[in-house]
């Protein structure tokens, strides 16, 4: 894949113009989402796995300053990010506690970063040899890192207690259509996957490399929750030969009984999303079930997890051309007429519900919804080189983080490309997350 697959070539100077804007939608959404958020909400700690909301704005101001402003004076180090937006030097358990700037003054010092950072870029010659300026590839990074604690703050305001987040909803998701729970078949072959981009790639999706995958099938939708309620009726929560030794024990440390979100009242099962709260919608994907639960329903159905190669497969593989797809339903962005993305709809959709977004294996939703477990670690495809800061990706890398594929409803379009890898501990649930399963054909 090649960069001008992804964009239009642009001159130098429309190219700054338009990467200025990219950096105002983020901003524009940032705040949109903020918006009806008080101070005490803005403030406060609301989970011990989440950051109070000012500190990721204030994060994302001290990100962009640190690639944007000095790091086009002189090369930085990410341990330049200051004191208290560290990451690394203040886990999130521990955020609630340090003394961090008012919501006014951080929503003041985002705006005055960025209008500095606007005079840089359109300063800046994008068309340079160096690979962290070339077509804007730092600029597209920190409109990213906008995009993705976004995702992060809705997070927040998902776990959240008390008065629930007044989401600002900005459409519905279409209404369901037929569609077949089969699975499909992707035979045996020597595929590729991941990329070479410069353009909006993270350095963990590169090199594009060969994969050899015996045949498999894997399901057209993701499991829906009328599925993943059959497995709950059939003991699934219960039954211990379903779980794996360290499963198992998350499901006795939590006494998870349900997904994320579902309670029971009487006979039925409502589920919360944000302010909403409504029966559990049984023809939409499953939805904050941690990696253990997704393993324990794989093997209850008698499947299990695809490997992160095969879902890259089953959604851009075409095998007509003989060559990977950009995105399952051809080039071009995810948006909401082909996937339930950009966070507006807040919420999932019926499965089947964008016909437009199928890939050529034929499988619906790999984009948008939900994020999508796989069976696979995350760690550095061959020839991986860190780029440019190892503590994105590289210091991730091991066994101890599983890959989700595919963005969610809450993904902004730029994030939710085919070739992305999210990743998180298998225990987790704060994430739009879900699966769908494969078994060997
Ligand atoms: C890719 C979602 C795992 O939230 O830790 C944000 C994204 N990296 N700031 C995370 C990220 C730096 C990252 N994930
Ligand atoms: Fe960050």
């Amino acid at each position: 894949m090649t960069a001008s697959s992804h964009h239009p070539a642009l001159s130098a100077q429309a190219s700054a113009e338009s990467l200025v804007e990219l950096l105002d939608d983020a901003r524009r959404r940032t705040l949109a989402l903020v918006a009806p958020l008080s101070e005490n909400d803005l403030g406060t700690q609301h989970d011990p796995l989440m950051s109070p909301i000012v500190w990721d704005l204030g994060h994302i101001a001290h990100f962009e300053e640190l690639w944007l402003l000095r790091n086009t004076e002189g090369p930085v180090e990410f341990g330049e990010m200051p004191g208290v937006y560290n990451p690394f030097e203040h886990p999130r358990a521990t955020r609630g506690a340090l003394e961090l700037p008012s919501a006014a003054e951080t929503l003041a010092l985002l705006t005055r970063v960025r209008e500095r950072v606007a005079g840089r870029v359109r300063a800046i010659d994008w068309t340079t040899d160096d690979p962290l300026l070339r077509d804007g590839y730092v600029v597209r990074l920190v409109a990213q890192h906008e995009h993705q604690h976004n995702e992060t703050m809705l997070q927040t305001l998902q776990l959240k207690q008390g008065a629930p987040y007044a989401a600002p909803r900005g459409w519905d998701v279409p209404a369901a259509l037929p569609v077949a729970r089969d699975m499909v078949h992707v035979p045996a072959g020597e595929y590729s996957m991941g990329t070479d981009d410069r353009v909006w790639a993270y350095d963990n999706e590169r090199p594009r490399h060969r994969v050899w995958l015996p045949a498999f099938e894997i399901d057209r939708v993701p499991v829906t929750n009328g599925a993943y309620l059959e497995f709950m009726h059939d003991g699934g929560y219960e039954r211990r030969e379903l779980w794996s030794g360290a499963g198992w024990q998350w499901r006795e440390q939590t006494r998870a009984s349900a997904p994320g979100y579902w309670e029971q009242r009487g006979a039925h099962w409502s589920v919360r999303t944000m302010d909403r709260v409504q029966p559990v919608p049984l023809d939409h994907p499953v939805c904050h079930v941690s990696w253990y639960e997704a393993e324990a329903f794989a093997r209850w159905a008698g499947k299990r997890l695809p490997s992160e190669a095969e879902w890259e497969v089953a959604a851009t593989w075409d095998a007509a051309r003989g060559a990977a797809r950009q995105a399952p339903w051809g080039a071009g962005p995810a948006t909401p007429p082909v996937a339930n993305v950009e966070q507006l709809a807040f919420g999932t959709a019926p499965v089947g519900a964008y016909p437009a977004g199928t890939s050529p294996s034929g499988c619906t939703g790999m984009v948008g919804d939900v994020w999508e477990w796989t069976a696979s670690d995350f760690t550095g495809y061959p020839g991986f080189v860190a780029f440019p800061y190892r503590e994105y990706s590289e210091v991730f890398f091991g066994s101890d983080s599983r890959v989700l594929r595919g963005g969610s409803w809450a993904t902004r379009a730029a994030v939710a490309r085919a070739t992305f890898r999210n990743w998180d501990y298998p225990v987790r649930r704060q994430i739009f997350a879900g699966f769908r399963c494969a078994r060997d054909a």
